[in-house]
């Protein structure tokens, strides 16, 4: 296939023919692929491989917008170190980009309306995106009449929406930078106003980012404790009120405990004594508590730790039950707190320590309810109402929108076993945790680790207000991804990138046939 497709876009010498690609993708359609042609993504990296990526773009898009969600991320940039290696490419689950536009009428004309970010309620708006973009484009259908949209020179194009409320979903790759068009192909409406430009700009440095980082790194967590007695530990947590990043140009107002989402990992052992300081910063605008699954007492903590704007209060428990507990602030209301970062992870290790691992990461999962939609730009309000309706505009691992991608996407090697500490703030979803490529060797599930764990599993269920620890041994190079396998909520941030270095075993992983 690959060499058909190279062969049918190249002149004799071997060097593109952008008359012979055209006929090809007119060959191709515009429509429909068999399953094997679904996979050119291959080819095209090969022909960009060989420098055509200008041409090939429009190519790109055609095989991007037939194919599944699962978009080989990195062809572009990919400099493989060995032929081994280069048969790992990098994935991302999602595009770099997305709109949404509805349609309506404004003065008297059909048109396309933009909803949420920064064509929001602009007529026909002009998207912008970057050279190389996976670009997301949703339909919704705003008044009934039949419509669609078209990129024709990406070979893109949405189903009809028929209905008030329907909706249709393309994903295409553009090229270089450029004007294009999106318009409505129902006869008479392009004429009557259903059109807008797509502007492709040369790529630009990423901004830097002026908000404060509230993410947590997901490798900042206390070493084992291995072999000692019991003893008395101490931690003392601020429960600060902070303006955050929650999106790269989007803000929301966090609570936490210590300026990160989640809050300090907190590290013990079966029969410490654990002292938990909780100081509220003079200027917090609320009451703020702690309540810790791992203790034993009414409210976990939060009957002795109701603690005013200015003040402090201090309360010591023992750790009686191996575990991995979830701590949470417990004030009211109590899941405007959690919503607002408020939570952490507490591990009580059983006597003689976990066993060893070469590498331990630290991840929660949470929800973020504001009243404008997803992916807004600028400062955003917390809503009650959707929090009590229990419809986030956000989910988030370690407090928000690409702390584990672009932020902190966790590192190892192959051949190294990781332990991943997962547990649901929340406050109201129910997380199918899952990395995507491969399976948890051992899983300890709700956290118990009093028990044997159990061995071989792709997803781990993790209620709000529990965790989890899974192990598992990285056995090839390349990007695993994080993700709650609700995999509607990626659309809404939740991704997290593991990624692996070391060489390809090719018994276990490689393109091609068995030999
Ligand atoms: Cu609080």
């Amino acid at each position: 296939m690959m060499e058909e497709m190279a062969s049918a876009c190249c002149g004799e010498d071997g060097k593109p023919d952008f008359e012979k690609m055209k006929a090809f993708m007119e060959k191709c359609g515009k429509a429909e692929f068999t399953a094997e042609e679904t996979n050119m993504s291959s080819v095209a990296n090969h022909i960009i491989d060989r420098g055509l990526r200008t041409l090939t773009a429009a190519l790109v898009a055609t095989v991007v917008f037939t194919s599944s969600a699962l978009v080989a991320g990195s062809v572009v940039a990919q400099s493989p170190t060995s032929e081994a290696e280069s048969a790992v490419a990098d994935v991302s689950y999602t595009p770099d980009v997305s709109f949404t536009l509805i349609t309506g009428i404004a003065q008297g004309k059909l048109v396309y309306i933009g909803y949420g970010g920064d064509i929001n309620e602009v007529v026909n708006p002009t998207l912008v995106v970057e050279e190389g973009d996976v670009v997301q484009l949703t339909l919704i259908n705003g008044e009934g009449a039949e419509h669609d949209v078209v990129v024709s020179e990406f070979g893109a194009a949405s189903a009809l929406v028929v209905k008030p409320g329907a909706s249709s979903t393309i994903v295409f790759r553009v090229g270089g930078p450029g004007e294009f068009v999106y318009f409505c192909k129902v006869p008479g409406h392009r004429e009557a106003g259903m059109e807008g430009q797509i502007v492709v700009q040369a790529a630009v440095p990423e901004e830097e980012p002026v908000a404060v980082s509230i993410a947590r790194n997901p490798a900042d967590l206390p070493p084992p404790i291995g072999e000692r007695a019991p003893t008395t530990v101490r931690y003392e947590l601020d429960t600060v009120e902070l303006e955050g990043r929650l999106m790269r140009g989007t803000t929301y107002t966090y609570w936490t405990f210590n300026k990160k989402v989640p809050g300090p990992f907190m590290r013990v052992r079966v029969g410490d004594t654990v002292e938990v300081l909780v100081r509220n910063p003079e200027d917090s605008g609320m009451i703020h508590s702690i309540d810790l699954h791992a203790v034993n007492g009414p409210g976990g903590g939060a009957t002795l730790t109701q603690v005013p704007p200015g003040e402090e209060r201090v309360f010591t428990f023992k750790a009686l039950i191996p575990g991995l507990y979830v701590y949470h602030c417990a004030t009211p209301m109590v899941a405007h707190h959690i919503a607002s970062g408020m939570y952490g992870l507490i591990l009580v290790e059983p006597e003689g320590g976990l066993a060893p691992v070469d590498r331990e990461f630290y991840v929660m999962q949470g929800e973020i309810y504001t009243e404008a939609p997803f992916a807004m730009r600028g400062y955003q309000e917390f809503s009650v109402e959707k929090l009590l309706d229990e419809a986030p505009e956000y989910f988030v691992f370690n407090g928000s929108v690409g702390a584990l991608t672009g932020e902190y996407p966790l590192r190892a090697e192959v051949g190294e076993t990781v332990r991943i500490f997962f547990g649901v703030g929340g406050p109201n979803f129910t997380s199918s945790f899952h990395v995507i490529g491969e399976s948890f060797d051992r899983t300890h599930e709700w956290g118990a680790l009093g028990s044997p764990p159990i061995v071989g599993v792709q997803t781990i269920l993790v209620p709000p207000g529990g965790a989890a620890m899974v192990e598992f041994k990285l056995d090839v190079p390349g990007r695993y991804i994080l993700v709650d396998h609700a995999l509607a909520r990626l659309e809404r941030g939740l991704v997290g990138y593991l990624q692996a270095d070391g060489r390809l075993d090719p018994d276990i992983y490689r393109e091609g046939p068995a030999q």
